[in-house]
């Protein structure tokens, strides 16, 4: 006979899987201790099901009137994606009838999932550590082709082996040390002779190798702000239509036409970028218009690359006082690629020139009227991003992971400046290296605060 249920056991969730709205078919999923999701089971279908196989039934409400026809399978603990025993009722995409299975679920003693818990409880029974738990909700967000394979291998546990890799090494280079601290008359010869100093070298290296591989994943994540700059009526929204392959925003003759920037999300080469059009930078009296110039700054402000627009009839280097104004003006540090326009007016063939010295990353001759040449400012744009081929072995990483391992890397320069000195004092080297593991040790979940879990796993949706 099997025990009654107890108060220990956790929770059982239930939630609808799939998206909201009518759909091919529809899920509910139920997870938690085994009895309890067992007896929610034989409550909808009325029988037992045998682990993992597929079984055709009806689903019942309350007074066993049927409410939709389907699969119900059971996933016996632990072998399921939350580790605990889980149903599914795979039903006809109906959010009518996936409410009542749902409803029905409740009353048989489940309570509505929070978003992110099924994947919250696959991380706490150990299916996932908390950077493969992220790359779930990235995987299911991701903007492009590439961010989703960026978020599949960091869910494969790419980017946490890497990152246990570094850790594993911290930790061979702290025992060398630690194993010393109370011997102070040898210490000092005892880490040299293990060539710390060129373990935290290599490890350095690698940090920084990680480091430049997540960089790339996070813009992937969150994708690029490009921001269209230069004076009126050189062309910024013909070439944000270009960009968008649509016709986002106002085209005309006039200058000073746009008056509000105009965001819209672009793909490029399998990279999501965000462009904003901007109004028209100038001298004017005019009320609107000069509120239009300063959101145009504030989306400067915001932005990850500038490309300013220039009339490529001006003489000379191209560029007009005015433009040099604009560029002047620029965020220092901001990237900018200066795109000379209407090429097609000033009789010049689409190019790309990298070595103009102008403290530009390029300069791109094109034509947004025509198209030609935009081939080659796209190209310019995903190299700046960084992710024209490295993307392809990119890790979805966030902000909170860049954090972490930039937290590292700092830890492991103060190191090795310590070990350098003279007579390197060895307390404070082992404090930083035990400092670096536990900035590392955070990207896994390994000395994660309750609090952080909590706002990670909130911002996944519900059913997840
Ligand atoms: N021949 C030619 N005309 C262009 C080109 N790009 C834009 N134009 C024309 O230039 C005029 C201004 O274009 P817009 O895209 O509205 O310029 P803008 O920079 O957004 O102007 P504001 O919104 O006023 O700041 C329109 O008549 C466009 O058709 C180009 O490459 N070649
Ligand atoms: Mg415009």
């Amino acid at each position: 006979m099997k025990a009654a249920p107890t108060d220990r056991d956790p929770d059982t969730i239930a939630a609808i899987a799939t998206p909201p709205g009518r759909g091919g078919i529809g899920i509910v999923r139920v997870s938690g201790a085994a009895r309890r999701v067992e007896a929610i089971v034989s409550g909808v279908v009325g029988r037992t099901l045998e682990p993992r196989v597929a079984t055709y039934a009806t689903f019942r409400g309350t007074l066993g009137e049927p409410i939709d026809r389907g699969l119900a399978i059971l996933f016996a603990a632990p072998a399921s994606t939350t580790g605990e025993t889980v149903a599914e009722f795979q039903g006809h995409g109906s959010p009518a009838a996936m409410r009542l299975v749902l409803a029905r679920c409740l009353e048989l003693g489940a309570r509505l999932a929070e978003p992110g818990e099924f994947t919250k409880r696959a991380f706490i029974n150990g299916k996932l550590d908390l950077a493969q738990a992220e790359s779930v909700a990235d995987l299911i967000d991701a903007a492009s082709a590439t961010a989703a394979r960026a978020a599949a291998r960091s869910l494969a546990g790419e980017f946490s082996r890497e990152v246990r890799a570094i850790v594993d090494a911290v930790t061979e280079l702290r025992m060398f040390t630690e194993a010393t601290l109370d011997f102070p008359d040898e210490d000092i010869e005892f880490v040299r002779a293990s060539d710390a100093s060129g373990r935290l070298a290599r490890l350095r290296a690698s940090l920084d190798a990680l480091l430049a591989r997540a960089a790339t994943g996070a813009r992937l994540n969150a994708g690029l702000a490009v921001v269209l700059v230069g004076r009126p009526n050189v062309g910024k929204s013909s070439l944000m239509n270009r960009l968008a392959r649509d016709d986002v925003a106002i085209v005309a003759a006039v200058p000073g036409t746009t008056r509000d920037t105009v965001e819209r999300a672009v793909e490029i080469g399998g990279i999501p970028l965000t462009v904003v059009d901007t109004a028209g930078l100038r001298a004017t009296g005019d009320t609107v218009e000069r509120l239009g110039i300063a959101r145009t700054w504030a989306a400067v402000e915001r932005a990850d690359l500038a490309l300013v627009l220039v009339d490529a009839r001006e003489s000379g280097d191209g560029l007009h006082d005015e433009d040099r104004a604009i560029l002047a003006e620029l965020p220092a540090g901001l990237p900018h690629i200066v795109v000379h326009n209407k090429a097609d007016l000033a009789g010049r063939e689409p190019r790309t020139d990298r070595g103009a010295g102008t403290g530009a990353r390029a300069h791109v001759w094109l034509s947004a009227l025509t198209g030609a040449g935009v081939d080659l400012l796209e190209g310019e744009v995903l190299s700046i991003a960084g992710v024209d081929s490295a993307g392809e072995d990119a890790f979805i990483a966030r902000e909170r992971h860049l954090a972490a391992l930039h937290a590292a890397a700092a830890r492991l320069r103060a190191a090795a400046e310590l070990l350098a000195l003279d007579r390197p004092p060895l307390e404070l080297y082992a404090e930083e290296l035990r400092e670096a593991q536990n900035a590392l040790a955070s990207i896994t979940g390994a000395f994660t605060a309750d609090d952080l879990l909590g706002v990670i796993f909130s911002r996944f949706c519900i059913g997840k």
